[in-house]
């Protein structure tokens, strides 16, 4: 399995570990930690230090509540981050669902778009179209994130996000994205409570079987594992890593996470235990 992004075949013939780069004030678990260029820019070195296999940078919160900054400002946040993180060695993925950043983004040559929102964006989708080689990863979430809770109701929750990204990934196919080019993820908290996104981890082979795409998942320091351990966000590792190795347990290729030297760590542990 692979993943072609515009200057790298990402192989996926082990689980890869994407560091997160949150360049905002309020994000759930590090807002304004690295808000700055020059401390985002940091951050980055360090976890491609830590063994960081590719880098997310993203300038919107998504977390529950948030509200989307203006364009102008996410691009102001993101775009000279990506620009000198782009010489690090290692794929850079830019987080948004907003085409003014996907097109800045896209014009100095960042490796992925990874939107929250599925390229669902008016716009958004002839972004990536335009751009050929760009991978994408297309994510499951309900409404925005200022309301998205009110809208965690689902008979059979790991049907029906998988029909979602069944039926998402088909879209962005026939509108032109080769099929290698895209990964698909469940969105774990992103209108879904706890037992939704437990749920999606306990079963997330039979989500697994269902795509043609490989499986992207972002547990790290999410509210269910502070509901499981009674840990503050920034207390979440051990929680964060467990979680990430059950999810590759699970058959997810790509883990987006935090605490990347914990987990890649983890990963190796795994990898010698139960990998092939
Ligand atoms: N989760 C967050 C943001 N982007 N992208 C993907 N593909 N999957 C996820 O699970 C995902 C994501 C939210 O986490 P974080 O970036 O840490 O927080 P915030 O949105 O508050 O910046």
């Amino acid at each position: 399995m692979h993943w072609q992004t515009t200057r790298f075949h990402i192989d996926l013939s082990r689980p890869r570990v994407m560091g997160i780069v949150n360049v905002t004030p309020d994000s759930f678990s590090d807002g304004g930690r690295h808000s700055t260029t020059a401390s985002a820019l940091a951050h980055c070195e360090r976890l491609v230090e830590e063994g960081a296999d590719m880098l997310d940078i993203g300038g919107e919160s998504t977390r529950p509540g948030a509200t989307a900054p203006e364009p102008a400002e996410e691009v102001a946040r993101v775009l000279p981050v990506i620009e000198a993180a782009l010489h690090l060695g290692v794929p850079v993925s830019v987080d948004t669902s907003e085409p003014m950043v996907m097109r800045a983004a896209l014009a100095l040559g960042v490796d992925i778009v990874n939107d929250v929102r599925a390229l669902r964006r008016p716009d958004a989708l002839a972004c990536v179209v335009e751009h050929r080689g760009v991978g994408v990863c297309l994510m499951h979430m309900r409404g925005e994130p200022a309301t998205m809770q009110a809208q965690a109701d689902y008979g059979d929750v790991v049907a029906e996000v998988g029909d979602f990204l069944v039926q998402r990934a088909a879209e962005v196919v026939a509108a032109g994205v080769a099929p290698e080019r895209i990964v698909l993820d469940p969105g774990i908290g992103f209108a879904k409570r706890p037992e939704h996104n437990l749920a999606l981890l306990r079963r997330q082979r039979e989500l697994v079987a269902r795509l043609s795409h490989p499986l992207m998942v972002g547990w790290s320091r999410k509210g269910t594992l502070g509901l499981l351990t009674g840990r503050a966000a920034t207390d979440r590792v051990a929680a964060s890593v467990a979680a990430a190795l059950a999810a590759v347990h699970h058959g997810a290729l790509v883990v987006r996470v935090h605490d990347v030297a914990a987990t890649v760590d983890a990963l190796k542990v795994w990898q010698a235990a139960c990998g092939d």
